[in-house]
């Protein structure tokens, strides 16, 4: 009989062994004595200002003693609705996730409440009129940063007597960044009639497309002044295809974007691009304490805003040396 029952428990440990071994790792959600444990469903890895915002959040989640089950979606929501569904099998503390777009959550928000697990989107918003699906939405406001690069343009041209032609390279097409970064520069630009947006189409948030893109907008648009590219990546990859074409970056066709990670402000330093909107990927510090908070059933402001400026050429140069991404 002893032996039958030792036979048991080892079939019994390797199973379990076996289990957390497929799962690439620490399967189980209970962390140690007591540690909260953090699911987090991450876009992907599309840009320099995405890869700030993961190494942002596994500092912090690191610095904050949580436990952090991470999951990459490569850009697609299906995988993000799989990890979110994953996490509430393993019981996490709390889910984070960035969502790729801002439809089609209502479901696997309904199932993580229903199970008790609060949910804090980060970064990017979602549209789901049910706001008792979330307990708050941490991340930058995107039509005011399209709105601040609008107004820019509007006061650079503002001795314009002829037409302003504006190339417009949108970020993920459904994507909260996108939709309010287009709405808030269009509603600027509105103020100089001269300015106008000729072309719009997505570069997908990438350097490549953005660069692909371009060389569409430099074949197809006969006189482009201005490009608005929806954050530094997509405008890094139209620069290439600008020089390709023969053109000065910043000079003969002027350049706005979003975002302001270490690349685009060395562009904006070197005068290729002319005005950046910054929008900051550092949430992990405000995502943490959000999380702590949540665990602890404490109310939380439903919108948490972060900080962030514009740099002009100038501006670019004095914050370099001291940039942390
Ligand atoms: C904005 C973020 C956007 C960045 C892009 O908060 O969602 O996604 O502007 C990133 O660089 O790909």
């Amino acid at each position: 009989m002893r032996v039958k029952m030792i036979a048991a428990a080892v079939t019994g440990l390797l199973a379990v062994s076996a289990l957390s071994a497929c799962g690439g790792g620490d399967d189980s959600a209970s962390g140690d004595d007591g540690q909260i444990v953090l699911g987090f469903s991450q876009v992907g890895a599309e840009s320099g200002w995405r890869t700030a915002n993961t190494k942002d959040i596994q500092e912090q989640a690191a610095a904050a003693g949580i436990k952090l089950q991470f999951s990459d979606a490569q850009g697609k929501q299906e995988n993000q609705i799989t990890a979110i569904r994953s996490f509430i099998t393993q019981g996490v503390d709390v889910i984070a996730f960035s969502p790729v777009v801002t439809s089609g959550w209502d479901a696997v928000l309904k199932e993580a409440k229903d199970a008790g697990i609060p949910v804090i989107l980060t970064d990017r918003a979602v549209d789901s009129t049910d706001t008792t699906l979330y307990k708050t939405f941490l991340g930058s406001d995107f039509v005011k940063e399209g709105k601040e690069a609008g107004d820019w343009l509007v006061k650079e041209e503002a001795s314009a007597t002829g037409p302003v032609n504006v190339v417009e390279l949108q970020g993920t097409t459904g994507s909260a960044p996108a939709i309010d970064r287009q709405k808030g520069f269009a509603e600027a630009i509105a103020a100089n009639p001269n300015i106008k947006i000729v072309k719009s189409q997505t570069g997908n948030f990438t350097r490549a497309e953005g660069k692909t893109t371009m060389e569409g907008f430099l074949q197809s648009v006969k006189d482009i002044d201005v490009l608005y590219a929806h954050n530094d990546d997509m405008g890094l990859g139209a620069i290439e295809a600008i020089e390709a074409a023969g053109k000065k970056p910043g000079t003969d066709i002027k350049i706005i974007t979003v975002d302001a990670v270490k690349d685009g402000m060395t562009a904006l330093s070197e005068g290729k691009i002319n005005y950046i909107v910054e929008c900051s990927p550092l949430l992990g510090t405000q995502l943490m304490d959000l999380v702590k908070k949540v665990h602890a059933g404490e109310t939380v402001e439903t919108r948490v805003l972060t900080e962030e400026t514009t740099f002009t050429q100038e501006q670019a140069k004095e914050a370099l040396p001291n940039r942390k991404y």
